[in-house]
């Protein structure tokens, strides 16, 4: 980038762009408009969200799509406290998502400005990795630097960028060119013998798989037939292991007797997985034998379930070696591990889940017949998604989205358009709950400017299902679950999107279809009466 003096704020998307930043999901102020001066110029594409809610969580859909950071612009004050949600549910997931923010000048001596809070860089301290405040040119450029080498080497989290109003305005030199690529913390020689001699010796050993491994999908298939072991994935694991595998349990680490069968092994290595409550839904694993964790993050190495082996590597690395190391060696013992026990177990824990929800297993079926292989599924917090987490194989992985760890209402629709951003022309659907949809609708509006052929499969059950569930489990005489809801479909029209409301699954198959080539987006009412 040649030497230019310009407002910093312009500097700032300029340094971006030379990052690779292609896209900017925010909203402009007053107060961070000097941000905006360098956007167009710089060639970068903004897109103007409804709410900063919907910035967050396109960003963070966007980051979950291309695998690249998520970047946000919004305002001092309120800008910021809006997209506090996202960036709480980027650091529950590990979500690569940058927030760069305005800040005043001065706070503590001067009340009554306007967007003033009394510490909004504490504030958004609680729901990221870090928030810092940049009081220089060269300390905005080096935070931002730095962002972008963690989320390198380091479990991907949201980080906040404050930047004073006069900085912004003021003259700045150009930003330093890139620092070189970084790398992740690696294993040693002795990590990974240690790791194929546990496996030598095993005649049970069990794979978990989380999405901390989801990219090496191909070395975990290899290290699977290698090693003869069965495996297990979360829900962001999905799509890791082949769903026909014989020795693949599936993504039932939630079923109540899942510890039995975790005990039932030998040996268990968690590839790229927090083991967290979103999870596994208990604290312990139930794990009986060596438990080896592989995983960038030395906090999860250290957690409660107490890994005999931990071993801090990038989980793709250290697959990619383990494949190599297995495949050189001696072919391991017959596997104790039955094929027919396997599907034995995964044919139960699906009916289980069938059991719990009634009338949605076979949606998804019918659903996931009609979806492109390559389609990128965004889910919200419904019982719809609850039950497809569990029963919906994943032929690849990353392809299914979803508020794990924050939990989030209102994340589907936003996050599918960033994701429909991120892949234009692939295939992208939301799914999302009747009264999840109302918290980020507005959003249908950006999607329709963009003309984005985005299928938002809204699954109406005329209330807040799951909490009343949840009520009439704990005896409480179900209250405050039932709103009144619009009629979805004009909504979507006054909006100029699509809707349909399809009176059978036939009819919900060709809706989907025709969706993805709609020139906009398509609300397809969805309710429990379309089977029939
Ligand atoms: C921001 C936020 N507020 C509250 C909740 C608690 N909550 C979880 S599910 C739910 C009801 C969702 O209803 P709906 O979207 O219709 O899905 P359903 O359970 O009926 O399938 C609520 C209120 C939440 N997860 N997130
Ligand atoms: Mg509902």
């Amino acid at each position: 980038m040649p030497d230019q003096t310009r407002p910093l704020g312009a500097q700032i998307s300029h340094m971006l762009k030379d990052r690779g930043v292609e896209v900017i999901f925010g909203i402009p102020g007053v107060h961070n408009q000097e941000m905006y001066r360098g956007i167009e110029e710089a060639g970068i594409t903004h897109v103007l969200a409804r709410h900063e809610q919907g910035a967050g969580f396109m960003a963070d859909g966007y980051a979950r799509a291309s695998g690249r950071p998520g970047v946000a612009y919004v305002i001092t004050g309120p800008g910021l406290c809006n997209i506090m949600t996202p960036m709480g549910q980027a650091y529950s997931d590990s979500v690569p998502l940058l927030v760069l923010s305005s800040c005043l000048d001065e706070v503590a001596a001067r009340r009554g400005q306007l967007h003033q809070m009394r510490d909004q860089r504490a504030a958004a301290a609680t729901v990221c990795d870090w928030s810092e405040e940049a009081r220089s040119p060269e300390a905005a450029y080096g935070l931002i630097d730095r962002a972008f080498t963690e989320f390198d080497v380091a479990r991907a989290r949201p980080k906040h960028i404050q930047v004073p109003i006069a900085l912004l305005e003021g003259p700045a030199a150009s930003p330093p060119p890139p620092p070189p690529q970084a790398w992740p913390a690696t294993f040693s020689p002795s990590d990974l013998e240690g790791v194929v001699a546990l496996l030598e010796k095993a005649r049970r050993p069990l794979f978990v798989f989380g999405g901390g491994a989801a990219h090496a999908a191909a070395a975990a298939r290899r290290v699977l037939r290698a090693s003869g072991a069965a495996s297990m994935t979360t829900y962001a694991g999905r799509g890791i292991v082949a769903p026909d595998d014989p020795l693949y349990f599936g993504a039932g680490m939630a079923r109540p007797d899942n510890a039995e069968t975790v005990a039932e092994a030998d040996l268990v290595l968690a590839v790229g997985t927090e083991l967290a409550e979103v999870d596994i839904w208990r604290p312990f694993l139930g794990h009986g034998g060596p438990l080896v964790r592989v995983d960038l993050d030395p906090e999860v190495l250290a957690d409660h379930q107490r890994a005999s082996h931990p071993i801090q590597a990038e989980a793709g690395a250290f697959l990619i070696a383990l494949a190599e190391a297995l495949e050189a060696g001696e072919r391991p013992a017959e596997s104790a591990w039955l094929p027919v026990k396997v599907r034995e177990v995964r044919q139960r824990w699906r009916a289980e889940t069938d059991a719990e929800r009634p009338g949605i297993v076979p949606v998804c079926d019918a659903l996931r017949a009609v979806l492109p292989p390559e389609t990128m599924i965004y889910s919200d917090m419904t019982q719809f998604a609850y039950v497809a987490k569990e029963v919906w194989d994943m032929a690849a992985p990353r392809h299914w989205h979803h508020p794990f760890g924050f939990g989030t209402l209102g994340y589907a629709t936003p996050a599918a358009i960033g994701g429909a951003i991120a892949r234009p022309g692939a295939p992208t659907l939301a799914i999302i709950g009747d009264y999840g949809f109302h918290y980020t609708m507005q959003e249908l509006g950006v999607a329709v400017e963009l003309g984005l052929s985005l299928p938002i499969l809204l699954w109406d059950n005329g209330k807040l299902k799951e909490i009343e569930d949840s009520m009439v489990r704990g005896q409480i005489a179900p209250n405050a679950v039932v709103a009144r809801n619009p009629d979805f479909v004009a909504l979507a029209e006054a909006f100029g999107a699509r809707g349909c409301r399809p009176g059978s699954l036939a009819e919900m198959k060709a809706a989907v279809q025709k969706a993805f080539t709609a020139p906009g987006p398509t609300l397809i009412h969805l309710t429990p009466e379309v089977l029939g």
